[in-house]
């Protein structure tokens, strides 16, 4: 009976980017679940349509009107069955009615909901008592592309890796002082560097691409040195912000340069080989599954990623598993709608040998349930970012998790 609902409300407020977004209150007869919205800049076009065409206003009614009259009086605990029936009011392919992000707010809301009505934390009640593996946080502290204006880079996340961390609040830690070393080293590079960040708190320097790369490989190499954990670097290009259908190329607009399938190819491989990065994500455009497949075959001991790619949608990651083109995958809830649409594409992902990264979004907000996400759904990356409000939300909300778990806490295995 505790799980019960008894209403579900939806208000307007802001995310991190100061634009509107959805958060979904659910009452239950002995618990209470909040969550609300995160918005991408970089979208992969297969996403799933974010709002109704009426925007926030109309996924506001559209959750009085449509949604909350089916959910009260359903219990919360019937996560499954309650993600199916958002699909079955929504009625299309792709949450056009609904919009993807009313209904991953309503979907994390009602586990939220279930959770608190059993006085348990989320991330128990999602996987149970048995999961006690902390992901390692793959931090962006250096950016350009889309999170960024002006001179920015032309590739849009600039990452760090802390493969050798003990703990997460090592790996967390280690991520900080990194992320406060390439200021130091941007600020003794450029006099008068005013200090700017981009949308997910990493800095956005006027600097070239490889200038960048050198510099976070710079702090990266420090850090490691001073603290001992070893710490590698990544990137995630989103390359489909740089391709042109029309002349088949992709457009690098800070450095001028153009490079065709092949180019991108051979400078991402450079890139990969030089400075021994761990990861990359989006290095080709959204429906290129056979560049993703050549430089998989290519590479050893780095994650290739597909997030753009895939979408979090297990048909397009099925498809990719079949041509070999990855061997990671970005999961973003939001880019589905539900919760159980993720859980779904995360165990193909495990089933196919495909990493599973859980991702924030560009636009965030200070919810804190992808820190329990990640540690319910098992992956061992979390990627959300060093600094700011709403990434330091889940770097301490997975903290705590590591404190609640206690002696039976590990890192997982990568
Ligand atoms: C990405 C994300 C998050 P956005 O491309 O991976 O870092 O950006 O939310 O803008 O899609
Ligand atoms: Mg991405």
């Amino acid at each position: 009976m505790a799980a019960v609902i008894e209403d579900v409300t939806a208000r307007r407020l802001f995310n991190s980017r100061g634009e509107e977004t959805l958060e979904v209150d659910v009452v239950t007869v002995a618990g209470f679940g909040r969550a609300s919205a995160p918005a991408g800049a970089s979208r992969g076009k297969a996403e799933v349509t974010s709002y109704p065409e009426g925007k926030i206003g109309l996924a506001m009614t559209r959750v009085e009107e449509l949604i909350a009259p089916e959910l009260i009086g359903r219990n919360a605990d019937e996560q499954e069955e309650i993600d199916t029936l958002l699909h079955e009011i929504d009625g299309t392919d792709d949450f056009s009615s609904l919009g993807g992000n009313t209904a991953y707010a309503v979907s994390l809301a009602i586990a939220e909901a279930a959770a608190s009505s059993h006085g348990i934390p989320l991330f128990q009640h999602l996987a149970g008592y048995l999961v006690d593996e902390l992901p390692y946080p793959l931090g962006n502290v250096l950016g350009g592309g889309r999170h960024a204006e002006g001179s920015a880079p032309d590739i849009q996340e600039f990452l760090i890796l802390p493969i050798g961390a003990d703990s997460f609040l090592e790996a967390a830690t280690v991520n900080t002082l990194i992320h406060q070393k390439v200021g130091s080293l941007l600020r003794q590079r450029q006099t008068g560097f005013p200090g700017g960040k981009g949308d997910e708190g990493a800095w956005a320097p006027n600097l070239a691409d490889m200038d960048a790369l050198e510099i976070v490989q710079k702090a990266c190499e420090g850090v490691t040195n001073e603290s001992g954990v070893e710490c590698r670097l990544g990137l995630d290009l989103a390359a489909s912000t740089m391709w042109q259908q029309k002349t088949r190329c992709y457009r690098y607009n800070r450095s001028k340069v153009k490079r065709d399938p092949a180019e991108q190819l051979a400078f991402v491989l450079n890139l990969v080989e030089s400075f021994n990065l761990a990861y990359v994500e989006d290095p080709f455009h959204e429906d290129d599954y056979e560049s993703f497949s050549n430089l998989t075959g290519k590479v050893t001991d780095c994650l290739v990623s597909g997030d753009d790619l895939f979408v979090t949608n297990k048909k397009r990651l099925a498809r990719g598993v079949a041509a070999n083109a990855g061997n990671a995958v970005v999961i973003k809830a939001n880019q589905v709608g539900t919760l159980s649409d993720a859980w779904e594409t995360t165990k193909l992902a495990r089933r196919s040998r495909y990493t599973p990264i859980i991702s924030h979004r560009s636009g965030e907000t200070t919810g804190p349930q992808l820190a329990h996400l990640s540690v319910a759904f098992q992956c061992p990356i979390i990627k959300t970012g060093v600094v700011g409000g709403s990434r330091v939300a889940k770097i301490n909300e997975l903290i705590r998790i590591e404190e609640m778990l206690g002696d039976r806490s590990k890192m997982a295995a990568l």
